[in-house]
């Protein structure tokens, strides 16, 4: 398909395919083999609840800026991931895409994409991660509503507007979809649970977790949203303004990991919420390891980012962090005064209130219930 500015996506996919007898699994962690198989345009299974299809939106949702930041991902996933927004988003809705190329070895990867209408590429200069590198977009972004995307995704009917929905009737909501699988082995796209919301442990691990029985009980309508403690962090709306007034992220995490439990925390410490609006799916390929490398190490990274996140957010709860993190104790993870100073203006609320309203399913370690420090 030739677009307006002539891309001619044959072209871009086939500068990458595979060598034959080489394994496809060893760039990106996935079968790229069966990737590059696919259409751009694929059609997939609308995986939402029956009653989905019923609910009506706003005739004047705003529009968003799309924002993928990738660091060497594979030429049929990204392309996949920016057509499949095309495709299956209202146009008036979609103000732009921006990609973000995190220093890919091949700038092309996104150069070439910007021939598709309403595709912008930003190159790093340098490997930056996955934190800065969003931000750098959503400080370009000229919508008044921001979207992430992980590179590997494939949105699914109508999912843009019920997240849109929320954040227009309140612009303090952070919003999810459910994240549907993409099968690393043969891409087939497969529904995730509808019952399922984002936690954690104390050592700042992320869990999938059924949402508390009450909540299920208490839940009669399948199309309402579903509060969630944490958000998974690749897949989700948020206004801008909002995300600017909040603090966007904290600018000296790394590459990858930690992110969405400081964002989390803050978006509900400081007046916002977070939640799963099931009549969103987007997919998306949830691989077994990093197909990249970490410049300091994957282990220090996550390190790093975690406990930057337990030593501004935390309080005295950061103690179970150490506890079952021991291996964070006495390592660097750079100075967090600014960050622990913008808590203090937007005068944001304890760990422990959080841990009382939000999350009380986590219970401290050796009492078996939160709110015992
Ligand atoms: C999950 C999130 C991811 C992020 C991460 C924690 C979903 C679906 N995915 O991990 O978005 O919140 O948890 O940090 O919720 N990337 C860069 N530069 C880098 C490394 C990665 O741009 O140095 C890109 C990468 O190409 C991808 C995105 O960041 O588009 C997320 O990376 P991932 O897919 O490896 O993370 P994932 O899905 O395991
Ligand atoms: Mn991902």
């Amino acid at each position: 398909e030739l677009w307006g500015r002539g891309f001619d996506e044959k072209a871009y996919l086939a500068a990458k395919q595979l060598k034959a007898g080489e394994d496809p699994y060893r760039q990106h962690a996935f079968n790229q083999l069966e990737s590059d198989k696919l259409s751009p345009d694929r059609a997939i299974r609308d995986t939402r609840h029956y009653s989905c299809p019923s609910v009506s939106y706003s005739a004047d949702l705003p529009a968003t800026s799309v924002i993928i930041t990738f660091h060497n991902e594979a030429r049929s996933t990204l392309l996949r991931t920016v057509k499949s927004v095309l495709n299956r988003t209202p146009a008036s809705l979609i103000q732009e895409i921006i990609l973000v190329d995190d220093f890919s070895s091949d700038p092309e990867d996104c150069l070439l994409l910007t021939r598709i209408p309403k595709v912008k590429c930003l190159r790093n200069d340098r490997r930056e991660g996955l934190i800065r590198s969003r931000v750098r977009g959503a400080d370009v972004a000229t919508a008044a509503v921001l979207t992430f995307l992980d590179s590997h995704c494939e949105v699914n009917t109508e999912w843009l507007q019920p997240m849109l929905q929320r954040v227009k009737e309140d612009h303090t909501r952070v919003v999810s979809p459910i994240i549907d699988v993409i099968s690393l082995d043969n891409f087939a796209y497969l529904a995730a649970s509808a019952d399922l919301r984002g936690g954690f442990d104390w050592s700042l691990h992320f869990k999938w977790e059924q949402i508390p029985l009450e909540q299920k009980i208490a839940r009669t309508d399948p199309t309402k949203p579903i509060r969630t403690p944490v958000i998974a962090g690749g897949i989700f709306v948020i206004d801008k303004s909002w995300f600017n007034h909040l603090g966007k992220y904290d600018a000296q995490m790394d590459i990858w990991g930690g992110e969405n439990f400081e964002l989390s925390f803050r978006v509900w410490m400081c007046g916002g919420s977070l939640e799963i609006v099931p009549c969103s799916r987007v997919g998306h390929v949830f691989r077994k390891r990093h197909p990249y490398n970490f410049p300091e190490g994957n282990a220090l990274t996550y390190i790093r980012n975690t406990k930057r996140t337990a030593e501004v957010w935390m309080d005295e709860y950061k103690q179970y962090y150490y506890e079952a993190r021991p291996s964070a104790i006495g390592k660097a993870f750079g100075s967090v005064a600014t960050r622990i100073e913008q808590r203090k203006k937007m005068n944001c609320k304890s760990f422990r209130w959080y841990l009382d309203n939000v999350y009380p399913e986590l219970t401290s370690p050796q009492l078996g219930q939160s709110g015992s420090l």
